[in-house]
């Protein structure tokens, strides 16, 4: 209490109106966490967001169906054992209504939305060198000045729209699933298009299906998609999640993906059982359902021959569901390895094709040539519609920082120094831009793992620095170049042991024309990561400068 008293004095007397010690950009998952350790820390910080209420993804992507495909019981905050006990999951997989709810109620309960600034997009980050602060402006004309700048600004925050001509001349109404209007959209007797096949338009399709009079899907690229299996959570399994949660979360701090509800990870290859033993797990981790698929055997990501027999398996599920044999041909992933682009998790995706009302569009035969006013127009005529949902995904990873002004020492732009990729130490820094911290930034685990545990490790590991860097009043930490080069080498040396770098997928930024292809996750598991982020603490903040 005394240190806090202390910083409160020292920070008052220092202070002009719009001066935080720490702003924190975003109230997601990230940001919230953020804010509640730096109060803890006593410090004057700040959050503002762009959205006109808490709770980042779950705020913006309210389409039909949007559901979280990592389970409840690990898709939730873990730091506070009274959080936990008091919600109560209704499902095997948060529901986007339910996760927004849980995250308003986590705001309300740490008292945070006095230290929130709603409806305030930051648009440029200046860094002044001789007083080593962040000058920080908004689209509300606000300017602040911060020593420390906290980007909790999500890894699929920037929504990404195909630039197809004519979209401006048409008469029908036009939706991105990440920018879903609040008030719910009714299709009834409409006829609607989906462009996209990924995890959004996989969840969103089933439930149009069922509304519209008909659904014309656009298809790039077929994804695999694994059934979810989604059901009310008894109150039995509730009971005892919330016994050993705290145990359970702890060995899932330590593990490779960071979770403990989906499948243990079978320690096996695919290669060194019999077809019969295969099939049978195979089947297994498929009426189990979701991610825990991956886990069937321990090479199906990075052995091409074990990945082969798991495209073989789902290719056949999907043959044994869609009926038209034509349309399933069309499904059937086959220009990239299984798993090797986000594994989508369905309620009814592909029995959705045998319904008499939806037709599916492969792109890749008869590419969209204009949107008219009246439909869509691909090279064999037009498709009449009512309303284009465009489920077509983000600037990943990157997007949501770049669309900032981000400019560090010598007035290095952020976009510059990423022209050729992201380069960060631990996705938590990127040297040139001191006293800028990254929540999950492209280097570190993220989206491959579960992003809770990533999460709360990246901002407690934040938090700890910026409390240590007050105590000895030190001005500024930056990571150093070395520390940087060696870490993406190592992170892409992690990647090149699997699969994922050759899918032209979100995590290499292929999906965005002109991005440079770079794989942009740490595939060393969140356990390791977690293990050396510490030791670089206790090392005195090693590859990182440290100055007065
Ligand atoms: P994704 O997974 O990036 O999916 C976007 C989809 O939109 C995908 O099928 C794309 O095809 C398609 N797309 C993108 N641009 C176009 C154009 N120009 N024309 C046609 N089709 C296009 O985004 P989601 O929102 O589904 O999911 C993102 C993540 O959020 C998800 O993985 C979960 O982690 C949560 P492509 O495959 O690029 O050929």
């Amino acid at each position: 209490m005394a240190d806090r008293q202390r910083q409160e004095t020292r920070f008052a007397e220092s202070e002009r109106p719009g001066d935080v010690e720490v702003l924190v950009v975003g109230a997601g998952f990230s940001g919230l966490y953020m804010l509640h350790l730096i109060r803890k820390l006593g410090l004057p910080v700040r959050l503002l967001e762009a959205g006109a209420g808490v709770g980042g993804t779950w705020y913006w992507n309210r389409y039909p169906g949007a559901r979280c495909d990592v389970e409840s019981t690990d898709y939730q905050y873990g730091f506070d054992d009274d959080l936990v006990q008091e919600w109560t999951w209704t499902e095997r997989y948060g529901s986007q209504p339910e996760i927004l709810a849980y995250l308003n109620h986590v705001a309300d309960r740490l008292g945070l939305r006095e230290d929130i600034e709603l409806e305030t997009r930051v648009t440029r980050l200046l860094f002044d060198e001789p007083t080593s602060r962040w000058e920080v402006s908004t689209d509300r004309g606000e300017t602040f000045s911060a020593r420390f700048c906290v980007m909790a600004t999500g890894c699929l925050s920037a929504a990404r729209l195909p630039e197809y001509p004519g979209l401006e001349s048409f008469l029908g109404s036009w939706y991105h699933t990440a920018r879903w209007p609040h008030e719910g959209v009714d299709f009834t007797e409409q006829s609607v298009a989906v462009v996209g096949t990924g995890s959004s338009a996989i969840q969103v399709i089933p439930l149009v299906a069922e509304q519209a009079a008909r659904l014309t899907v656009f298809q790039r690229t077929p994804n695999f998609s694994v059934p979810a299996h989604n059901r009310p959570r008894d109150p039995e399994d509730e009971r005892r999640i919330k016994e050993t949660f705290a145990e359970d979360r702890r060995n899932a701090r330590q593990s490779s993906m960071g979770v403990f509800a989906s499948w243990v990870p079978n320690e096996k290859s695919a290669l060194e059982v019999d077809d019969a033993e295969r099939e049978r797990t195979f089947e297994a981790g498929w009426n189990r359902g979701g991610f825990g698929f991956l886990n069937t055997f321990s090479d199906l990501v990075t052995s091409r021959e074990a990945n082969e027999l798991a495209t073989r398996f789902v290719h056949e599920k999907i043959r044994g569901i869609v009926h038209d044999a034509e349309v399933a041909e069309l499904l059937c992933p086959t220009n990239h390895p299984f798993g090797t682009k986000r594994l989508c998790v369905d309620t009814d995706y592909y029995a959705t094709y045998n319904r008499d009302n939806v037709t599916l569009v492969d792109l890749r035969r008869t590419p969209i040539e204009e949107v008219t006013p009246t439909g869509i127009r691909t090279e064999v005529g037009e498709i009449e519609l009512d309303a284009i949902v465009f489920a077509t995904g983000f600037d990943a990873m990157t997007g949501a920082v770049l669309d900032i002004d981000i400019r560090g020492r010598s007035g290095l732009t952020l976009a510059e120094k990423w022209a050729a990729g992201p380069r960060t130490y631990l996705g938590i820094q990127t040297a040139g831009f001191p006293n800028l911290f990254l929540i999950t930034g492209p280097g570190s685990p993220s989206v491959l793992s579960n992003m809770i545990v990533s999460i709360e490790q990246h901002v407690e590991w934040v938090a700890d620095c910026i409390g240590y860097l007050h105590e000895l009043d030190l001005a500024a930490i930056e990571a150093t170049i070395a520390a940087e080069d060696a870490w993406v080498e190592h992170s892409n040396e992690r990647a090149a042991r699997t699969l994922l770098p050759e899918a032209d997928s979100w995590y290499t930024g292929a999906n965005i024309p002109g991005k440079p292809r770079v794989f942009m996750v740490y595939t060393g598991g969140v356990g390791a990561f977690r293990r050396r982020c510490t030791e670089i603490a206790e090392r005195g903040y090693e590859g990182f400068a440290l100055t007065t």
